[in-house]
């Protein structure tokens, strides 16, 4: 076989807002195929153009493909089951190749479960090319034993063959390759910011994270891999050029986690792009020692560094392995409030070992600092998460029934399981309601609107003129960016 279409499919995610993030992994994927294999992808992005199903179908019923490479987050696994199904009912010789979060942690079940014929369990780049080139030289029914990092099952599904792993890439800038912007609909998500104001796009520079949060699915291990200062750069060269961007949402889990690169990324905006600004994620036990760092990223056009703060209660924070204390989170909402920094921090109700107690301290700990709780999340066992091991070992989710599991799993804020001896269900759901409220009643009566509109001012300048935020966006930006919220 010498020619070979491949159609790459993006499917929804969050429904109930705007698409605002790129899909990092598999535009990357779509960029490697481009320039390792001479493939030109086609790129369908259901979430980004918010297709409903008849309009996928007919996509799909119109284009050529060999090779289906579908993935996304754990919420995705429903409509890949779906589409699985009906990709086959239209090309029965297609093979489906599935990856990224939804299929790695559990790629038996996925496989058993759906149409995919193959899962790719780590790091796409790699293992997707030899896959493609294989199937490219060879046909599609040559052994791929030989190739790491699969896990795919014979024509029935009553054998599910595993290959040995795809060991990391070490050198990200080298062995990656940037998202194909060129083939996604990139005035889609730049007309739909997901922290910032203007023309904002979202970054991915690091792979790994130290930490062993007990909540977080880590499949890139604890030693961090990013991306040089100077790749970054140029990437941001290229989507000032081409795309005109006012800023970059760095996305990372944890991008102050080398001091020295984020010093070299200030020093190097600062000299080339001046007036762009950014956002990324923070650690409180990191802001709030490091306030020299944050004076220079408040200076260098960061804008907002959001934190997973997760709890109130140092006994509910050290059971998460969260490795930081309250003290620290308390210096670190000062810090930013001292350099007119926004504090969106986000928490966690229904941890295992949530209570009354731990979820007042929670509640107080808002008040004594004067934050919303607008971004407060269920607990969920996403598969692979220490937490999804406590479920099942709790008898909370069924081992033998994970299909059913993964069909129920969706957003954070959704109810899904309770894995609190404490409280019942329902007493949870309304736990949490009722802690959002008291917190925001309560930062109500601290906020002045005038005084908001001055930081904003501060923060994002004249980009404020450049756009209309509507009621979604606002709605998005108290729960997510929540940069209105000093
Ligand atoms: C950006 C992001 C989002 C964006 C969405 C991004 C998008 N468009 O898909 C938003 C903000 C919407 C989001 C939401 C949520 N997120 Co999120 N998010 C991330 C984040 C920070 C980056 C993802 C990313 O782009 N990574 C970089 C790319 C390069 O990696 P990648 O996608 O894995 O791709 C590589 C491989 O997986 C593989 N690959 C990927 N797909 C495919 C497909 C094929 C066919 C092949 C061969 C290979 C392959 O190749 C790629 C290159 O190596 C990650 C954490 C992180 N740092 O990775 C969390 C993360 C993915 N999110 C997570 C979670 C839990 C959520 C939420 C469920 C949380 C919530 N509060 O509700 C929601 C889900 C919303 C919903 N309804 O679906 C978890 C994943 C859990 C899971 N099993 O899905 C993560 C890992 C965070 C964590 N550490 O726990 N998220």
């Amino acid at each position: 076989m010498s020619t070979m279409d491949v159609l790459i499919i993006n499917p929804p995610i969050r429904l109930d807002d705007k698409p605002r993030h790129i899909p990092h992994g598999l535009a990357i994927l779509a960029n490697m195929i481009r320039k390792k294999l001479h493939i030109y992808p086609t790129f369908l992005d259901i979430n980004a153009h918010r297709y409903t199903e008849e309009q996928v179908k007919k996509i799909i019923q119109n284009t050529n493909f060999d090779v289906v490479l579908i993935g996304g987050l754990a919420p995705v696994y429903r409509t890949i089951v779906k589409l699985s199904r009906f990709i086959k009912s239209v090309n029965p010789e297609a093979k489906i190749v599935a990856g990224g979060y939804v299929a790695m942690p559990i790629p038996d079940i996925m496989l058993k479960n759906s149409e995919v014929d193959i899962v790719c369990v780590g790091e796409g780049e790699v293992t997707s090319i030899e896959l493609l080139y294989r199937f490219q030289k060879k046909g599609f029914n040559t052994a791929i034993d030989d190739i790491a990092g699969l896990c795919y099952k014979n024509g029935d599904k009553t054998k599910i063959f595993w290959t040995r792993c795809q060991p990391f890439i070490t050198n990200l800038d080298e062995e990656s390759a940037l998202p194909a912007y060129d083939l996604l609909p990139m005035e889609v998500y730049l007309s739909n910011p997901c922290v910032g104001i203007g023309r904002d796009i979202d970054m991915i520079t690091i792979r790994g994270c130290p930490y062993h949060c007990s909540f977080c699915y880590q499949p890139w291990g604890h030693k961090p891999r990013s991306h040089s200062v100077d790749f970054i750069f140029e990437a941001i060269r290229y989507l000032k050029e081409r795309y005109n961007i006012d800023f970059i949402s760095f996305q990372d889990d944890e991008f102050m986690v080398n001091k020295k690169s984020v010093r070299e990324f200030c020093q190097k905006r600062n000299r080339f792009f001046p007036d762009l600004l950014w956002s990324c994620t923070g650690r409180a036990n990191i802001v709030a020692h490091n306030e020299e760092l944050v004076r220079l990223m408040r200076s260098s056009g960061c804008v907002l560094i959001s934190c997973g703060f997760e709890s109130g209660s140092q006994g509910m924070l050290n059971s998460m392995h969260k490795m930081q204390t309250i003290e620290e989170m308390e210096r670190t909402v000062q810090i930013c409030r001292n350099y007119g920094l926004p504090v969106p921090a986000s928490f966690i109700i229904g941890m295992p070992g949530e209570d009354a107690k731990s979820c007042q301290e929670t509640v107080d700990f808002c008040i004594r600092n004067s934050i919303p709780l607008d971004s407060l999340m269920f607990a969920t066992p996403y598969p692979g998460t220490q937490i999804f091991d406590f479920a099942l070992k709790t008898g909370r989710i069924n081992r033998n029934n994970l299909h059913e599991f993964m069909m129920k799993i969706g957003d954070a804020r959704e109810f899904l399981n309770n894995l609190t001896d404490y409280f019942l269900d329902d007493e949870l759901i309304n736990k949490r309601e009722e802690m959002m409220r008291i917190a925001r009643e309560n930062y109500e009566k601290f906020v002045v609107k005038e005084e908001i509109e001055i930081k904003m001012r501060n923060l994002f300048g004249n980009l404020l003129d450049k756009i209309d935020l509507d009621e979604k966006d606002l709605e998005h930006r108290a729960k997510h960016g929540a940069v209105s919220i000093f």
